[in-house]
């Protein structure tokens, strides 16, 4: 419509040169995904959470002031894989065929870095890839290998399998940095997807941030010892932050004072690829409270207690050099003149917990796992400072991008452009009534149960299934820690026949077929259950 307008102004006044047209001619923006994998809202301090406000998030912030911040953003599937395949695709897992992690992403499907490089971008992904197959319509790739390590990570491109010193979220800001300005000359707009392998378990800061929050007592959540009454999928989980987590590979911790030797750490290569002077600073960083840990001698709530603080010190000090990243780049962005073409987005594969339910992980339908943080500035066409409460999910971002990339949204992609509500076209409640979301990774890691349901603006239906047959169901504005199931409540009758009929409904329009209920031998879960406990 812009050309067109300029084009007939040309026609009208007859007096502007043919030059001056082409001028005219809109670019196409720049677009800067950045995804890192387990960001809870919580620790984002643009969202207002208590943690948060303890350890802020100052440049990730900058987006939510330049741009637009979504309160009401969830993923499909709250697992890495899946979410990604979404993102890639704009479809939902069983419309892409990457269910759970360890699956196959089909990469011959045409996605959204297709549509771009179509549409004249050049494309690059740097960081977490996750998907097992190689990275296609990327004319640029360098990925982690598969879940990717902290320290000395080892990426992998056309060409091979490189080790590369240095922590891994520093080398993903330098190397997309590089990149970009590698890219930005040149009439071609740039696509490029910023994955951190941060804040994931188990989560090893940078050398300079190891005790940045040793002094601070974190707040406990309310929920933290959940009894999950009448939630017999939540009872079951192996994901507790007192339970679950392993004393050595997760929190840290010594076998005894005066020893630098850690406690359970099965996966040894993530501390052993550190140089030996690496190693010689993380272990004088942790030897203190170490020592002080054992000379306490906690049991019970105490040691509860002091494990969420040793978790929630650690994953909020590997956000810090994320916030660090996201700096540099806005900084490089406004050094060369590329803020107001440029999308930035920032967001997480998914939601994770805090400790809410006592729990770390994701997986579950339940809020904080299914939130997935989302931050957008275009300074072109985002005001600043807006809040975007519509509900809308990761399955949207590629038609988003197709739409600001002027490519016609293709027919089979199950997401909607965001685009109305970031320029105020349409009211935030009229985008979307209800959620779809549907979890398959059972059993595995943590033992979630496979799960599928729907979400309204005020009410939650959930279906666990597979080795359980049970119906939850939760009010969100009376009970927003869903901690009671109202399931069959008589004086919920009514809301809980019309979530059913429009769970049906979305079932059918994004084609869920019965062949999603599969269920898994009783064996398999048993062994599993071994396995993991
Ligand atoms: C690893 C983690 C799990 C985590 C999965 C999936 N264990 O297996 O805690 O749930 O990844 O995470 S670890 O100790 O090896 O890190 S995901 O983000 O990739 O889906
Ligand atoms: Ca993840």
């Amino acid at each position: 419509l812009a050309v067109t307008l300029a084009m007939l102004a040309v026609f009208s006044c007859g007096k502007k040169k043919e030059t001056e047209q082409v001028a005219e001619t809109p670019k196409k923006p720049n677009i800067i995904f950045i995804m890192t994998d387990d960001h809870a809202l919580q620790a984002i301090s643009a969202y207002g959470y208590p943690i948060s406000q303890l350890a802020k998030t100052p440049n990730i912030d900058r987006l939510a002031k330049n741009g637009a911040l979504f309160t009401n953003n969830f993923c499909t599937n709250s697992l890495c894989g899946p979410s990604r395949a979404t993102i890639l695709t704009g479809k939902f897992s069983h419309m892409n065929g990457f269910r759970m992690n360890g699956d196959k992403f089909d990469n011959t499907q045409k996605t959204l870095p297709k549509y771009l490089q179509e549409a004249g971008y050049k494309t690059a992904v740097i960081g977490k890839w996750h998907l097992s197959s190689d990275p296609t319509g990327f004319d640029h790739w360098d990925i982690l290998n598969d879940q990717g390590n902290y320290y000395n990570p080892e990426f992998i491109t056309t060409t091979g399998k490189v080790v590369t010193d240095g922590y891994a979220t520093d080398l993903i800001t330098d190397k997309s940095i590089a990149w970009i300005d590698e890219n930005k000359k040149g009439d071609k707009p740039f696509f490029l997807m910023v994955h951190h392998k941060a804040p994931h378990r188990n989560w090893m800061p940078a050398l300079r941030h190891l005790n940045m929050y040793d002094s601070i007592q974190f707040p406990i959540p309310d929920t933290y010892y959940a009894k999950h009454e009448g939630q017999p999928a939540a009872q079951q989980q192996l994901m507790t932050i007192y339970d679950d987590m392993y004393e050595g590979h997760d929190l840290k911790i010594t076998k005894k004072e005066g020893s630098p030797k850690l406690a359970h750490n099965p996966w040894t290569n993530d501390f052993d690829r550190m140089t030996p002077l690496q190693r010689k600073v993380w272990d004088s960083a942790y030897q203190a409270k170490n020592d002080a840990f054992h000379k306490a001698n906690l049991h019970g709530k105490e040691l509860a207690e002091y494990k969420y603080q040793r978790y929630v010190q650690d994953y909020l000090a590997t956000i810090a050099s994320v916030d660090e990243g996201v700096g540099k780049i806005l900084d490089y962005l406004d050094a060369n003149g590329l803020t107001d073409n440029t999308i930035v987005v920032y967001t997480s594969d998914q939601g994770f917990y805090m400790g809410e339910n006592g729990w770390f992980d994701k997986r579950f339908m339940y809020e904080l796992s299914m939130k997935q943080p989302l931050l957008i500035q275009y300074p072109e066409k985002i005001q600043k400072g807006k809040i975007v409460s519509g509900m809308t999910q990761n399955l949207d971002f590629a038609s988003t991008f197709l739409d600001y990339a002027g490519v016609q949204i293709p027919s089979d992609f199950q997401g909607k452009s965001l685009r109305p509500l970031l320029e105020n076209t349409i009211k935030d409640d009229n985008f979307r009534d209800a959620l779809y979301y549907h979890y398959y990774d059972y059993p595995a890691f943590h033992m979630v149960k496979r799960h599928y349901g729907v979400r309204t603006s005020r009410y939650k239906l959930i279906h666990f299934y597979d080795d359980i047959d049970v119906w939850e169901m939760y009010d969100l504005k009376t009970d927003p820690e869903e901690q009671h199931n109202i399931y069959n409540s008589p004086e919920y009758a009514s809301i809980q026949k019309e979530l059913h009929a429009r769970l049906k409904e979305l079932q059918t329009e994004y084609k869920v077929t019965d062949k999603e209920l599969e269920t898994t031998p009783k064996e398999k879960i048993d062994k599993a259950y071994e396995n993991f406990k």
